[in-house]
């Protein structure tokens, strides 16, 4: 048994937002029914493409566990095939350019005369105010979102993370506000409406920013670097570079091979309680009891000094040795992995973490498995479907049309 065994969910959804939270949910063990223009399909089946004639990395890595259904939902028969689809669901997920529901003829309002126990999860680019109207994509919602204005170094433009967390982040945001509204159902016996904007989704995760942003009309910010550079603080929060976002100073440090290897590095935090051990290791005992380095807050406008240190020391060592020397002693650190080593790290392939999966169009490929483990609900990845793929066994099984009603669908060019 799954933790959503039962659960039928009607996903409208397209690109990586939506697709993101449908596929956790199907993960959860929901039955996906994803919705397809026939013919054509989700946008990204034919994106990026690396092997000619099958679906590309894109689609597949964000739609797997779900069935496909192509159904045109402008046309007559379309429409009655959809009435039909929301009676029988617990959930409709979309995330469609704002409005595009209502154009289909489908409103919030029809949709809950159709069924009053459907919940309907839609992600946005922005929730209701001045651009509630707009199209977005990823890197948008990471620059309207705080997140663009607040990465990359001071003297640099604002940049966009490879965290996809516009489009992903939103998806895991409205995967929760799902999972709360089916279980606010079993008490009301109502449906609801769920929205996940990302501009919210961005700024929830960017929350620390906005705590520094506050804290700024108090005064500089003593953690970041340009305190100790000298460098004034101007009226919103800076970019930081690699200063780490909490109050224990980490900066990313070079490591043995670092000319050649463009990630060998290290991210390296100078934890208070270990700042012993840290001394030790970097060969600077001396600076254990020194009072100009002794304390957090004397360490504070030193930190290019004190990392200039620790670097000298990390540079002699690989980020696999740095981390193997500081673990035992509590200093923490982090290498930076390639995608190339993870996706080669044997115990994320043993847990499930990455998975590789076969596909009858591309042959093997790896992806991202989920990322939560239940005990009592394992997820098994199964392959994304074709386009259509189970038009035919969902018309049956799951709407009850029987043979001679889904021909006659067929030849109205409906599916
Ligand atoms: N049958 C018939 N028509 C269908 C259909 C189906 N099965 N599925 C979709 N359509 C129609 C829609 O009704 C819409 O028609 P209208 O424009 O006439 O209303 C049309 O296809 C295009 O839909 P769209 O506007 O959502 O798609 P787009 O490619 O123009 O825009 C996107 C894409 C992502 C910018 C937009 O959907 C959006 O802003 N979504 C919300 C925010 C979001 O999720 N962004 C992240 C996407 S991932 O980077």
């Amino acid at each position: 048994m799954k933790a959503l065994e039962g659960v039928k969910i009607l996903d409208f959804t397209h690109v990586q937002s939506g697709p993101t939270c449908t596929q956790l949910l199907a993960w959860l063990g929901a039955d996906v029914i994803k919705v397809e223009r026939p013919g054509v399909g989700d946008a990204t089946r034919k994106q990026l493409v690396d092997v000619d004639g099958a679906d590309s990395l894109y689609f597949t890595m964000l739609n797997h566990n779900k069935r496909s259904l192509t159904l045109n939902t402008k046309s007559e028969a379309g429409k009655e095939v959809l009435e039909r689809l929301i009676r029988e669901c617990d959930v409709m997920v979309e995330n469609f350019a704002p409005g595009a529901l209502d154009r289909m003829g489908f409103s919030w309002e029809r949709i809950q005369e159709l069924n009053p126990r459907i919940i309907m999860g839609s992600v946005k680019g922005f929730g209701p105010g001045p651009y509630e109207e707009c199209k977005v994509y990823e890197n948008v919602a990471q620059c309207a979102g705080g997140s663009a204005s607040t990465t990359g170094f001071l003297d640099g433009p604002p940049l966009v993370t490879g965290a996809q967390i516009g489009d992903s982040g939103t998806g895991l945001h409205l995967a929760l506000g799902l999972l709360a509204a089916l279980y606010q159902r079993e008490q009301s016996g109502r449906g609801q409406r769920v929205l996940a904007a990302m501009q919210d989704g961005v700024l929830n995760l960017c929350r620390v920013k906005l705590r520094d942003q506050q804290r700024l009309q108090r005064g500089p910010l003593t953690e970041y670097s340009q305190f100790g550079e000298g460098v004034a603080f101007g009226e919103a929060t800076p970019r930081a570079g690699n200063d780490s976002g909490g109050g224990q100073p980490g900066r990313i440090l070079k490591c043995k091979g670092w000319e050649d290897d463009d990630n060998a590095y290290t991210y390296f935090i100078t934890q208070a309680a270990v700042w012993g051990n840290i001394c030790d290791v970097i060969g600077k005992p001396q600076w254990k009891e020194d009072p100009g380095y002794a304390t957090p807050g004397a360490r504070l406008p030193k930190l290019n000094e004190i990392f200039a240190a620790i670097e000298d020391w990390t540079m002699t060592k690989t980020k696999f040795e740095v981390m193997d020397i500081c673990n035992p002693l509590d200093i923490p650190v982090g290498p930076i992995l390639s995608m190339k080593e993870l996706s080669e790290e044997p115990s994320l392939r043993a847990t499930g973490t990455i998975v590789e999966v076969d596909h009858p169009e591309r042959g093997r490929y790896l992806t991202v498995g989920c990322p939560v483990k239940l005990s009592d609900s394992p997820v098994e990845v199964v392959r994304s479907p074709l386009l259509g793929e189970h038009t035919d066994e969902i018309l049956a099984s799951v709407l009850g049309y029987s043979e001679p009603e889904i021909q006659s669908i067929r030849e109205s060019g409906a599916v």
